[in-house]
């Protein structure tokens, strides 16, 4: 049992609590613990032995015990208890944008409302608006975020599944039986988002590796079984598809369930031209002869191509390329020197200067740009000139003090509806970043959007633009902007465009990066965290920057310091 499934057991519990209208307090009470034991470094069974639970933060002796019979029988009465008294339907409310717990509740309680369909109709039917504390325009929301949810229709974000998809993974590894275990699918290719999670075993008993899988606790049900085929679902409804195959199939079927489906048909073309076969089992001569394959690159290398990653099969040239040799050099996290979008408790962010700054050191970053928001984002706290100089003030303090990392003065400037900036000139040229963004007026239409990003680009001491298009995966569209022409401007005007690296943003996305990088814009990779933790997201912006085939070259956050200085100093001159 893993620290995530007791986190996810108990905000399941905060979450049910809430629909059935408890107190706050005690709602808060576990999802404060469901956060300290997802957060906690160390292993919760660790901590459970040595009768330590209660250095959990938020974890005292009532919540002790009920983690101690998660861990010892796999659930919890009490939230067993509570599963009875709401119907799952009113669950998925939650994952409704615009629905909180509160909400959930008032729609379950008064109106008695068991599913999105249920919900659907209802406020399609105008009864939500008289509801205490609705109102038609709310009601409109909710309509809204249907909507939003059934277009994504079920898909989940990779890092809502990255936990679950390793933990997995590393109990069937765990298993004599299994010779190897890989996750394939959309999960390796490293999409935005996933439908299901697809694991490849190698084994030569896959009854028992089947029985196994059915029996972790990380799987609730399973679904389907065949001989070798196996589906189930997480307990957060997670849908995972098993296959076991023989050790001899492993590569074959790994580069066969990895896809992506056109990648799968275009390699079957090419097998075809050069006189030979491809299928899950392997690559075939026309009269039988199944080639003998170790690893993926194997069987590339029978079809004339070079390995070719899998975040790149997504049939957008890369057999092309891999023909010719061409696969570029992809970046990896490694690669990353330091994080040039990080906000602080100064505005919306939750750690000081000094608990980021203390990651940064113990990532090994080289810098790290503090950039909190400007004074317009009222609701965020924004800063004022004089409170970002007193701030900038501290951060000049702290750098004396630190050697291995340095801390940039920066700000995330709003750019204002008619493409201004928030801050005079003034104040941004005296630091050493600036990011610009849009926070407001979303609605304007696509030829004034797309002018007032462009007028903030012309500015001499814009840096960089961040997150380029507004969009929230699953919540929120971009906002109507003619994206190629920002990309030319940026391009003239020297200005480097984010990968927001946030899970629920990507932005821009991979296919825009990839054309921004294309045309010779570079590109940061941010993390535009707002908590210490947040700062993980990292890795979801390189995976996103992977797929847009970019190369270290193409991203300015992986130069040493003092290049980065020196480049941030002219690129606008
Ligand atoms: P998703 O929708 O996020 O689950 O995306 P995938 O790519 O993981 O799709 P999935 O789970 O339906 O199938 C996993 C892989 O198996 C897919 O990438 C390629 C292969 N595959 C599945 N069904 C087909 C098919 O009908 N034709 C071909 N050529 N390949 C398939
Ligand atoms: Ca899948
Ligand atoms: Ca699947
Ligand atoms: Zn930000």
């Amino acid at each position: 049992m893993k620290n995530f499934d007791v986190a996810y057991a108990l905000e399941e519990i905060a979450a049910l609590l809430e629909i059935l209208g408890a107190d706050t307090f005690r709602v808060n009470a576990y999802r404060k613990a469901a956060r300290g034991v997802e957060g906690y470094p160390g292993d919760v069974e660790d901590l459970a032995r040595k009768d330590a639970l209660s250095l959990i933060p938020g974890v005292g002796p009532a919540l002790s015990a009920k983690i101690r019979e998660m861990l010892d029988t796999g659930s919890i009465r009490y939230l067993e208890e509570l599963r009875k008294q709401v119907p799952p339907g009113v669950l998925n409310f939650l994952a409704i944008p615009g629905i909180g717990g509160k909400t959930a509740s008032i729609l379950f309680t008064e109106l008695h409302l068991e599913s999105i369909e249920e919900l659907e109709n209802a406020a399609r039917a105008g009864l939500l608006r008289s509801l205490k504390g609705f109102g038609e325009k709310k009601e409109a929301a909710i309509l809204r975020g249907i909507e939003a949810f059934k277009k994504n229709a079920g898909r989940i974000l990779l890092a809502d599944v990255f936990a679950l998809a390793y933990d997995i993974r590393d109990a069937l590894n765990a298993h004599a039986a299994v010779q190897a275990a890989e996750l394939a699918g959309s999960f390796r290719r490293r999409r935005e988002t996933i439908k299901d999670l697809d694991l490849v075993v190698a084994s030569d008993h896959p009854e028992t590796v089947m029985d196994y899988f059915a029996s972790l606790p990380l799987i609730a049900e399973v679904t389907s079984r065949g001989d070798t085929k196996l589906s189930g679902k997480s307990r957060a409804g997670i849908s995972v598809d098993l296959r076991v195959v023989k050790r001899s199939e492993f590569a074959a079927a790994l580069l066969h369930l990895t896809g992506s489906a056109e990648h799968n048909a275009s390699l079957r073309g090419r097998a075809k031209d050069l006189g030979l076969k491809i299928n899950e089992y392997g690559v075939w001569s026309l009269d039988g002869f199944l080639f003998p394959t170790e690893e993926e690159a194997d069987l590339y290398s029978l079809l004339g191509l070079s390995f070719i990653p899998p975040e790149l099969r997504e049939n957008r040239g890369e057999i092309e390329a891999a023909a010719k040799d061409q696969i570029p050099e992809l970046i990896s996290l490694s690669c990353i020197r330091g994080d040039l979008h990080i906000h602080t408790r100064d505005s919306d962010g939750l750690g000081t200067i000094e608990q980021v700054a203390e990651q940064a050191v113990r990532w090994g970053y080289e810098y790290l740009a503090i950039t909190d928001h400007s004074r317009s984002l009222v609701i965020a706290r924004g800063l004022d000139a004089a409170r970002l100089k007193a701030q900038g003030e501290r951060i000049r303090r702290l750098n004396e003090e630190m050697e291995s990392v340095r801390l940039l003065c920066g700000v995330e400037v709003d750019i204002l509806p008619d493409g201004s900036l928030d801050h005079p000139d003034e104040v941004l040229e005296e630091l050493d970043v600036v990011i610009a963004s849009v926070h407001s007026a979303f609605r304007q239409d696509r030829q004034t959007m797309t002018r007032r990003i462009i007028r903030a680009m012309e500015n001499p001491h814009v840096d960089i633009v961040a997150h380029p298009t507004g969009r929230l995966i699953g919540r929120r569209d971009a906002y109507e902007v003619d994206i190629e022409e920002v990309i030319t401007a940026a391009k003239r005007t020297n200005t480097v465009l984010e990968i927001n690296a946030s899970p629920d943003r990507l932005d821009l996305s991979d296919v825009h990066a990839r054309m921004a990088a294309s045309l010779g814009v570079k590109i940061a990779i941010n993390s535009d965290g707002h908590s210490v933790a947040a700062m993980h997201d990292m890795q979801f912006g390189v995976f996103n920057a992977r797929r847009a085939w970019l190369t270290k070259e193409d991203v300015i956050n992986t130069m040493p310091l003092e290049t980065l200085q020196d480049f941030l100093a002219n690129h606008k001159k």
